[in-house]
């Protein structure tokens, strides 16, 4: 199957679970969005089980080198045990993907400390949700660096495409893009607003929103 296609699937298979939805949501940078994407909705075995196999394959397609998989707490957790479960069956993939994820609290007894899994080391890819400010990668960034591994991408399910800052300065970038420019390393997606745009246009029962996100794209994207 294409990448391409991939991206449209991905996109049907939020909608069917409900964590893709149209309306009126007001999002982390003020903006009244007329979609809201909440991975937290993929709630079931077999949903997170098939979510992991999007994250796979859209790492395998990325031909990126990596050693391991981080999840930053608490989204990333499910994400990056799915991730790792996927890669483990994959075709493209060989060998057995070590990952880890951090408490959002440091612990003073047991095992202690704040990272829980496998030792982070090598070549880190970093498994997200969304990245609207950038706050979860910063966090995720400056958690394997302090143990001298090497931040080397991040996966995202979805790219907002849309532009960081106020509404009367916008930058010319993404949050997604100077995630990438700020690190130096690739912000790979399953899907993008792109894509849902796509859809939009190929689905006759959802047109009515069509034009709605149409024209948050054309003030907000990039
Ligand atoms: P950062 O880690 O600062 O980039 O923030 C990511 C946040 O984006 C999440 O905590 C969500 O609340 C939020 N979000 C979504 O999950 N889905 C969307 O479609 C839009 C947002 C958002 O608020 O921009």
């Amino acid at each position: 199957m294409s990448p391409s296609s991939h991206r449209a699937d991905f996109v049907r298979f939020s909608l069917e679970q409900g964590v893709l939805r149209f309306g009126s949501f007001k999002v982390k940078s003020g903006r009244i969005s007329p979609y809201f994407f909440n991975a937290g909705l993929f709630n079931t075995g077999r949903s997170v089980g098939r979510l992991g196999g999007f994250y796979a394959q859209a790492l395998v397609d990325s031909g990126l080198a990596f050693d391991m998989l981080f999840g930053p707490a608490y989204k990333g957790i499910p994400l990056s045990t799915a991730t790792a479960v996927a890669l483990a069956d994959h075709p493209g993939w060989t060998g057995d993907v070590p990952f880890a994820f951090n408490r959002k609290e440091a612990k003073d007894h047991g095992e202690g400390g704040t990272l829980v899994g496998a030792p982070l080391q090598g070549r880190v890819v970093i498994i997200d949700d969304v990245i609207t400010a950038g706050t979860s990668v910063r966090e995720s960034v400056d958690i394997i660096r302090n143990a001298g591994a090497e931040p080397a991408a991040v996966v995202i399910a979805l790219d907002r495409m849309e532009r960081a800052g106020a509404d009367d300065a916008l930058s010319a970038h993404s949050a997604v893009q100077d995630v990438a420019a700020t690190y130096g390393m690739p912000v790979v997606s399953i899907a993008s607003l792109e894509d849902i745009m796509a859809v939009l246009r190929d689905d006759p029962a959802l047109g009515e929103h069509k034009e709605a996100v149409a024209a948050y794209r054309s003030r907000y994207g990039v």
